[in-house]
C-alpha cells in the first residue's frame, strides 16, 4: 500500500513538471482588506449583545494553582474555553479556543514553556473574580459580559475585551477576533514589520487599511512606504507606552492577522485566519521591562562572530570567480574595509541550491581559501527554500522520497509553483526529518566549501511563488507535516527554514563557530537563529528615512540584527543619497550594500576622489566603533535590551521625544540622525536628557550641546552628525586596516567624555570573538569603566563574577579625553598610555586603577 502511495505522488510530481506555470499577473496584488472576508467581514462587527459571551469560572487550581479556567457562554449557545495563567516574571498567558481543543497549537516560536507562578484568588462576587500572584500581578475578571483587566502594583495596564470576540469554526473558516484596550498609554508601537513609523497610526476609522501581518514580497516592485500593509515578516508584538505606565502583548498565533489600531482609547482589534487565540500580556510596568518580558519568551539570539558587524558587499550578482576576486583587490586597492562579499542565485548551476556554476566557479575551494588569505573575509551565498523539479538533482530526488516537500491540499502530492529555477517543490521544514536532511546539505562535505563561505542568505523564504493567484505565496490549504494546514503556520514557514540552517552550519564547524543567517521572512522568535534585512527598497530618500523607524520597530521587538539595503536596492540612487546612505547604515546593526541585477556598479571604490574620501572616512567611523557594538551585542544578549533605542526607551519623562524616529539611540552613548532631504545645509535634531550634554564627533567640531534642547547643526556632505553622551566611554579601535580580522587583536583607544563632575563611565566586553565559548565555558571579559578627572584615575572592575578571562587579553595604549572648557565647546586631550610605560593588560587590568 506505502509502495502504490510513494509511486502515485512520485508520478503526480513528474506529471506537475511538465505542467505550465500560471503567472496570473492581472490578478490585483496586494490583497487589502476588501477583499480578504476575515478583514472585511470582521472590520465591521461591533459589539453585540447576542454574541458577547459571560464566564463562568469552573476550576481554580488547574496547573498547580497557577491557571484559573472558564467556561464562555453567549445568547447564541456558542460555547469556548478561557483559560488565564500567571506567568513568571510579571506576564499572564490567556487562551481561548473550542472545549475540544481543535485549533492548532503554534510550536517553535516560544524558546521554551514559560514557568507558571501560583495565581491566588483573594475575592469573587457574581460579577467578577479577582486574584492575583506574589509579585503584584492582578487579574479582575468581570464575567457579565466578559472582560480581563490587567493589573501590575495596583495600577491598570491593559484590558481584554471580551465583547470583541468572534470564533468562526467551519470548515471553511477558523477566524476569529479580540480586542485589548490600553487605557494608560499614549501612543502604541510594535507589530514589526511595515514600512511605517514608530508611532502605530489609527486605522479605526476604517480610512485605511488595518495593519496586516503576513510575510508577504513584492516581487520586481519594491515595497510602499508609509503604509499599514504587510512585509516580509511577522511579529505580532504590540506595546502600549505611557510615561507612568508601559505594558505590552504578544499574540503567539503565525496565522493571517489584520489589526485595527484606535489611538483615540488606545486599543489593537485583531482579525485572525486560523490557529488558537493565545496571548501572552506584558504587565511592564516600564517599556525596557515590557520589552524584556516579551524577548524573554521567544529567545535571545546569540552573539554573531565579529565580522559580521564589519562591513557586506552586495549585489545581484558578483557572477564568476574573477569577478569575485576583483571585487575583493579593488577594496585593497582603494583602501576600503570589507568582511563580506555576497553570492546571489547567480553562483549556482541552474538555481539548484548547494552546487555551484562549474564553469564561473570551477574551484570553489581555490576561491575561499584566496577569500581568506585576503584578511579572512567570507563570502556569503544565497539558498532559497524552493527546489528545482528535476529528476536529476540529487536534493531533489531525496527530499521527494523522503516525503519532505509541502504537499498540496490532498496532503499527498507535492506541491508546485513557480520560482527562480522554473517548477519547483517547496521543503517542508515543519517535518522534523526535512529540518535535517535540508540540515545537512550545508556540510562542507555535501556543498564544497571552507569555513570562508561565512553563513547563508536565505531569501524567497516567505515563501514566494512567482505566481499571483495566492498574492505570490502558497494556497492556504496546502498541507505540511502533521496534517497542518498553510494558514495555520504562514508566518513562521521562514523562520523554520532559518532554524534548520542554524543546525546545519552548527553541524558543519561542530558547534564551534557562531552561525551567521540573514533571513528575509521571520516571525517571533527568529532572533535566536537569524539576522534579518528590510528586503527591496528604493533608492530614494524617503526609503532612506523610513528604514530607521523599521530598525528601531525591529530593536524594540526582540531582532536587533537590522539593516536596510544601501542605497536602496531597486532604481539609481544619487551619488549624494548613497553618501548619505552610508552614513547613517553605518549606525544600523546590520551594514550592507546591495544592488538589484542590472543597476550601475557602485562599489564604494567606483566614485571620484571626494566621494571616495568620505565614504572611507564614514565607513572607517563604523570600524572604530566595533567594540562598542559588540560589547551591546553581548549585552543584547542577555538581557534583549535593544541596541537601536528610539528616545522614548531611554528618556520616558521627555514627551519632546516621543514622536521622534528619525534620529535615535545607539545604546545609551551615541545618538545620531538621518539626513534625509537633498543639497541640506543643516538638520535639526532634540538632544534628549534634561541633565544630560551631547558632544558633536564629527565634521571637525567638538562642540556640546545641552539635553533638553533643540537645535540646527551646520553640515555638509562629509558627515552626518553623531555624538557622544557626556559621562561615557567610547571603547573604539585607533586605526581600520581591510578587515575586522586585521584589527580585532588591536589595542583600544577609550574616548572619555567627562560629565559636569569631571566623570565618564562606560563598560567592554570581549571575547574571541566567534566561538561560543562565552556561552559554554564563560570565557570572555566583561569590564565597567569609571574615570575621575580630579584624581586622573581609570578604574576598571569586572562585572561577572563566574566568567573567566582564559587567554584573552585587553590592552589599552591610548585615552582620549574630552573636557569642557566653556559652555560650548570640548578640548580634546590625548594620552598615549605606551609612552608613560603604562601598559595595560588583562591581567593588571581587572580591578585596577592607573592615573593618567
Ligand atoms: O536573489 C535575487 C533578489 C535579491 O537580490 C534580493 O535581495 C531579494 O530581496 N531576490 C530578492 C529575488 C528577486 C527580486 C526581484
Amino acid at each position: 500500500m506505502m509502495e502504490l502511495l510513494r509511486l502515485l505522488v512520485l508520478g503526480m510530481a513528474l506529471w506537475a513538471t511538465t505542467a505550465v506555470a500560471d503567472t496570473n499577473l492581472d490578478i490585483p496584488f496586494p490583497y487589502n482588506c476588501s477583499t480578504k472576508t476575515t478583514c472585511s467581514s470582521l472590520r465591521l462587527k461591533l459589539p453585540n449583545e447576542n454574541e458577547e459571551f459571560n464566564a463562568q469560572l469552573v476550576n481554580s487550581s488547574a496547573n498547580n494553582n497557577s491557571t484559573l479556567l472558564f467556561d464562555l457562554t453567549n445568547k447564541r449557545g456558542n460555547k469556548l474555553a478561557l483559560s488565564i495563567s500567571a506567568i513568571e516574571g510579571k506576564r499572564f498567558r490567556v487562551i481561548v479556543e473550542e472545549h475540544d481543543e481543535h485549533r492548532y497549537k503554534l510550536e517553535h516560536s516560544l524558546e521554551k514553556e514559560p514557568n507558571l507562578v501560583k495565581l491566588t484568588i483573594v475575592e469573587t462576587s457574581n460579577i467578577s473574580v479577582t486574584a492575583q500572584t506574589e509579585s503584584g500581578s492582578k487579574i479582575i475578571v468581570k464575567t457579565t459580559p466578559l472582560s480581563i483587566e490587567f493589573y501590575q502594583d495596583n495600577a491598570l495596564t491593559s484590558i481584554f475585551e471580551g465583547n470583541r470576540i468572534i470564533f468562526e469554526d467551519t470548515e471553511e473558516s477558523e477566524a476569529f477576533t479580540f480586542s485589548v484596550q490600553f487605557p494608560n498609554a499614549n501612543r502604541l508601537m510594535g507589530l514589526h514589520e511595515h514600512a511605517d513609523n514608530l508611532k502605530l497610526r489609527h486605522t479605526a476609522d476604517f480610512s485605511i487599511d488595518p495593519y496586516r501581518l503576513r510575510n508577504t514580497d513584492y516581487g520586481t516592485t519594491e515595497y510602499s512606504l508609509n503604509t499599514t500593509k504587510s512585509m516580509y515578516g511577522s511579529i505580532p508584538v504590540i506595546y502600549g507606552f505611557g510615561n507612568k505606565t508601559s505594558s505590552g502583548i504578544f499574540h503567539h498565533n503565525a496565522a493571517e492577522q489584520w489589526i485595527d489600531i484606535n489611538n483615540n482609547r488606545h486599543s489593537a482589534y485583531f482579525m485572525v485566519d486560523g490557529g488558537r487565540l493565545d496571548l501572552f500580556v506584558l504587565l511592564g510596568p516600564s517599556l525596557p521591562e515590557t520589552v524584556r518580558q516579551y524577548v524573554d519568551l521567544t529567545g535571545k539570539p546569540h552573539l554573531p562572530q565579529l565580522w559580521a558587524l564589519g562591513y557586506h558587499q552586495c549585489r545581484w550578482a558578483y557572477n564568476t570567480t574573477g569577478d569575485v576576486m576583483d571585487t575583493i583587490g579593488n577594496f585593497d586597492t582603494y583602501d576600503f574595509p570589507l568582511d563580506v562579499l555576497w553570492l546571489d542565485i547567480e553562483y549556482t548551476s541552474e538555481r539548484k541550491w548547494f552546487t555551484w556554476n562549474a564553469s564561473s566557479f570551477p574551484d570553489p575551494v581555490k576561491l575561499l581559501n584566496w577569500v581568506d588569505a585576503q584578511g579572512h573575509r567570507k563570502l556569503v551565498p544565497i539558498s532559497d527554500p524552493h527546489i528545482k523539479i528535476d529528476p536529476a538533482y540529487k536534493v531533489y530526488n531525496d527530499l521527494l522520497n523522503g516525503g519532505w516537500f509541502v504537499n498540496n491540499s490532498d496532503g499527498l502530492s507535492p506541491f508546485v509553483g513557480e520560482c527562480w529555477p522554473g517548477n519547483s517543490s517547496w521543503v517542508d521544514y515543519l517535518n522534523p526529518e526535512a529540518r535535517d536532511y535540508y540540515a545537512q546539505l550545508h556540510l562542507y562535505e555535501n556543498f564544497p566549501s571552507t569555513s570562508a563561505l561565512g553563513g547563508y542568505w536565505n531569501d524567497m523564504n516567505e515563501p514566494t511563488l512567482f505566481d499571483n493567484l495566492y498574492e505570490r505565496t502558497f494556497p492556504f490549504d496546502l498541507v505540511h507535516h502533521g496534517g497542518v494546514k498553510h494558514r495555520d503556520v504562514h508566518n513562521i514557514y521562514g523562520m523554520l527554514q532559518t532554524m534548520s540552517t542554524h543546525k546545519g552550519l552548527m553541524t558543519r564547524d561542530n558547534g564551534t563557530l557562531r552561525p551567521f543567517i540573514l533571513s528575509r521572512a521571520y516571525f517571533a522568535g527568529s532572533q535566536r537563529y537569524a539576522n534579518k534585512w528590510s528586503g527591496d527598497n528604493w533608492g530614494d530618500f524617503e526609503d532612506l528615512r523610513y528604514s530607521v523607524p523599521m530598525a528601531l520597530t525591529s530593536n524594540l521587538v526582540g531582532l536587533p540584527f537590522y539593516g536596510a539595503d544601501i542605497p536602496g536596492f531597486f532604481g539609481t540612487a544619487t551619488e549624494e543619497l548613497l553618501v548619505r546612505w552610508y552614513q547613517i547604515g553605518i549606525w544600523l546593526p546590520f551594514f550592507r550594500a546591495h544592488a538589484a541585477q542590472g543597476s550601475p556598479r557602485r562599489e564604494p571604490f567606483r566614485f571620484g576622489n571626494k566621494t571616495q574620501a568620505i565614504l572611507r572616512k564614514n565607513m572607517q567611523l563604523r570600524y572604530k566603533h566595533l567594540p562598542y557594538w559588540y560589547t551591546l551585542f553581548y549585552e543584547n544578549t542577555v538581557t534583549g535590551d535593544p541596541i537601536l533605542r528610539p528616545l522614548l526607551y531611554q528618556y520616558p519623562e521627555d514627551p519632546v521625544g516621543y514622536d521622534l524616529d528619525d534620529e535615535f539611540l545607539i545604546g545609551t552613548d551615541i545618538l545620531t540622525t538621518s539626513v534625509y532631504e537633498s543639497n541640506a545645509t543643516s538638520v535639526r535634531i532634540y538632544f534628549p536628557g534634561q541633565s544630560d550634554k551631547w558632544v558633536l564627533i564629527n565634521g571637525n567640531s567638538t562642540h556640546l550641546y545641552n539635553g533638553g534642547t533643540w537645535a540646527n547643526i551646520p553640515i555638509d556632505i562629509t558627515f552626518t552628525p553623531a555624538f557622544y553622551r557626556a559621562g561615557s566611554i567610547i571603547p573604539r579601535k585607533p586605526r581600520v586596516l581591510r578587515s575586522t580580522a586585521d584589527i580585532k587583536n588591536d589595542p583600544l583607544e577609550l574616548h572619555i567624555v567627562l560629565d559636569d563632575h569631571q566623570k565618564a563611565k562606560g563598560r567592554l566586553y570581549s571575547d574571541d570573538f566567534e566561538s561560543f565559548k562565552y556561552q559554554n565555558e564563560k570565557e570572555y571579559l566583561y569590564y565597567s569603566l569609571a574615570y575621575d578627572d580630579a584624581t586622573s584615575t581609570l578604574t576598571s572592575s569586572p562585572i561577572d563574577t563566574d566568567n573567566s578571562p582564559g587567554n584573552l587579553t585587553v590592552q589599552i595604549d591610548r585615552v582620549v579625553i574630552y573636557t569642557s572648557d566653556n559652555a560650548d565647546q570640548m578640548t580634546v586631550r590625548k594620552v598615549e598610555i605606551d609612552n608613560t610605560g603604562k601598559k595595560l593588560n588583562t591581567i593588571n587590568f581587572i580591578n585596577s586603577s592607573i592615573k593618567l
